[in-house]
């Protein structure tokens, strides 16, 4: 029979990577209690893999929880990936230049058919560890990828800890450029604020801009983005 001890102290190391305390939600909870079955099942199975355990598994965290040293492997780490020349066939993505393109570039080429459809979430999960992947066997990175919990910052985004700008965040709002509201999705419109032009705070302020995009939007009736031909 196998012992509790592991499981309870599995357990104990695993729950904080779920949530910081002082921002707990209801999702958090529920994370903790699949977390704790997870455990409960791999500890009481006989079957269970033994070199797969929960103190190997990756455990994916959101980015207000990590540590600032943390957020800084992983955004060193993309920065990394960005500085890395492209591996794609130049016929398959024309415009991509690093080794980051070349994710934007699959995600771009996919778009139709792994958004509303019923592989929206294994095709993203899969491509979401071949990301981390190449973070980790390219540029050195330890961490796992992280996850937004956007609905904790909803109300105040700008000064929450993946947008507030600081050399630990994605960014700030970019420079300000008037616009009208912009069509998120058909009838969900984001209305102008702050920002709207190029990134002007963070980590990836100095990135290369994209080239112009040379080809329409593939999304049919959508107002046309300013991305790269991928
Ligand atoms: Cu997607």
């Amino acid at each position: 029979m196998r012992s509790w001890v592991p499981f309870v102290a599995a357990l104990a190391a695993l729950s904080p990577a779920t949530a910081s305390p002082t921002s707990m939600d209801q999702w958090d909870v529920l994370a903790g209690k699949a977390l704790g079955n997870q455990i409960l099942y791999h500890y009481t199975n006989p079957e269970a893999s033994s070199t797969c355990t929960p103190y190997t598994a990756s455990a994916r965290r959101e980015w207000g929880a990590l540590s600032k040293k943390e957020r800084r492997d992983y955004i060193d780490a993309v920065l990394c990936l960005s500085s890395k020349p492209s591996k794609s066939d130049p016929s398959f993505a024309p415009g991509a230049r690093s080794r980051y393109d070349d994710f934007v570039a699959v995600h771009i080429n996919q778009t139709m058919f792994i958004h509303s459809t019923g592989n929206f979430l294994t095709w993203h999960r899969y491509f979401t560890w071949a990301y981390e992947q190449a973070l980790r066997n390219e540029c050195g990175y330890t961490g796992s990828q992280p996850y937004w919990a956007w609905n904790k910052y909803a109300d105040d985004p700008v000064n929450s800890p993946i947008f507030d700008g600081s050399e630990y965040s994605m960014s700030g709002d970019g420079a300000f450029v008037p616009h009208n509201a912009t069509e998120a999705a058909p009838g969900i419109f984001l209305q102008p604020s702050n920002g709207g032009g190029c990134v002007k705070s963070g980590p990836f302020k100095n990135e290369p801009r994209p080239p112009p995009p040379k080809s329409q939007d593939p999304r049919p009736g959508r107002p046309k983005r300013h991305r790269p031909e991928l």
